[in-house]
């Protein structure tokens, strides 16, 4: 159900000193920039390969725009690095379904919106060896289902 890595996400305190270190260090330049309120955070998107179509990598940078977000939380007690693994699924709804079937627990009640209009839900890093874990589905990633309100499926 998981088959590519869509991103890493990254935790710092300035968007814009990292992505120019990642930019100098190794080479990788923003591709796509957005604020997500909901998460609380401002996200740089540098893709490592490929094009936007739902199935290059991508390291994401990840700047809190409020106190009481999960990335200002990780900062204060961890300071900067890795955040999380995303994971890419053609349908993250049923994805995070069967993993949370198996007991470990979703974050989200139903997905949300993510980066480049993507469907994101996140599993609780006790139940994943210490990493926490994000599913995403890519715009226009959806799996036509029958009866379903099916997006553009090609
Ligand atoms: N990776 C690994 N472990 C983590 C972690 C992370 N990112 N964040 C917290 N933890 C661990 C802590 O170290 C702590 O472990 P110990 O008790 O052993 O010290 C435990 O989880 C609880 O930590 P906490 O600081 O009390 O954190 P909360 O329980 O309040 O929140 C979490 C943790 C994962 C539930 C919360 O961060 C969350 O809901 N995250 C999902 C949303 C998110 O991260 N959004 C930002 C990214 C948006 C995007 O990718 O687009
Ligand atoms: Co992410």
């Amino acid at each position: 159900m998981l088959s590519r890595i869509d991103h890493i996400g990254i935790a710092c305190f300035d968007l814009d000193a990292t992505a120019e270190l990642y930019r100098r260090v190794h080479g990788f330049e923003v591709t796509h920039e957005e604020v997500n309120e909901e998460q609380g955070v401002r996200e740089a998107m540098l893709r490592v390969n490929g094009t936007d179509d739902g199935q290059a990598t991508y390291l994401q940078l990840l700047e809190p725009v409020r106190e009481d977000s999960p990335v200002a939380a990780f900062l204060a007690r961890r300071g900067e690095g890795v955040h999380h693994i995303a994971f890419g699924t053609s349908d993250v709804a049923a994805a995070a379904a069967e993993i949370g079937g198996a007991g470990v627990r979703v974050l989200d009640e139903s997905p949300r919106a993510g980066s480049m209009g993507s469907s994101i839900t996140f599993l609780h890093p006790k139940d994943c060896g210490g990493v926490l874990t994000e599913l995403v589905q890519a715009a226009g990633a959806e799996t036509p289902r029958q009866g379903g309100n099916t997006a553009d499926p090609e």
